[in-house]
């Protein structure tokens, strides 16, 4: 009696161990494929143009900005390019590029959202905009 009463308990234990077992295959299944999603999800992220700045130039020239008037994303960053003759800025209340001789460029990013009215400092009559959003 005491024989067929192991017997029972060794096959009982057997099959706890096989639904363990079953279970560590199921979790690891589970592991796997939440794996999978987040690196898809992760991947996908990149492939977003929305999150990529862009690079935007604004050309000084003829004691112009052109475009005198700009829209950008923030994060985008803004080159300012002096393709004139004579030295100039681009001076707004909040940045400055100092000055900018001929041939030379200074990068703005764009870090806050806004509306900003800039101007040269050596002209005050070259006026621009750049706007944020
Ligand atoms: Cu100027």
């Amino acid at each position: 009696m005491s024989v067929s009463t192991n017997k029972q308990i060794g096959l009982r234990g057997r099959r706890q161990g096989l639904s363990i077992l079953y279970q560590m295959v199921l979790v690891l299944a589970v592991l796997a494929a939440a794996a999978a999603v987040s690196l898809a999800a992760s991947w996908s992220g990149p492939v977003q143009a929305k999150s990529v700045p862009a690079t935007h130039v604004v050309e000084i020239r003829q004691f112009k900005f052109f475009p005198a008037t700009l829209t950008v994303k923030r994060g985008d960053r803004i080159e300012f390019k002096n393709l004139g003759v004579a030295p100039h800025t681009a001076t707004a209340q909040g940045w400055d590029s100092g000055n900018l001789a001929r041939g030379q460029t200074w990068t703005l990013t764009a870090g806050e959202t806004g509306t900003f009215e800039y101007i040269c400092a050596y002209h005050p009559a070259m006026k621009g905009r750049l706007i944020v959003r």
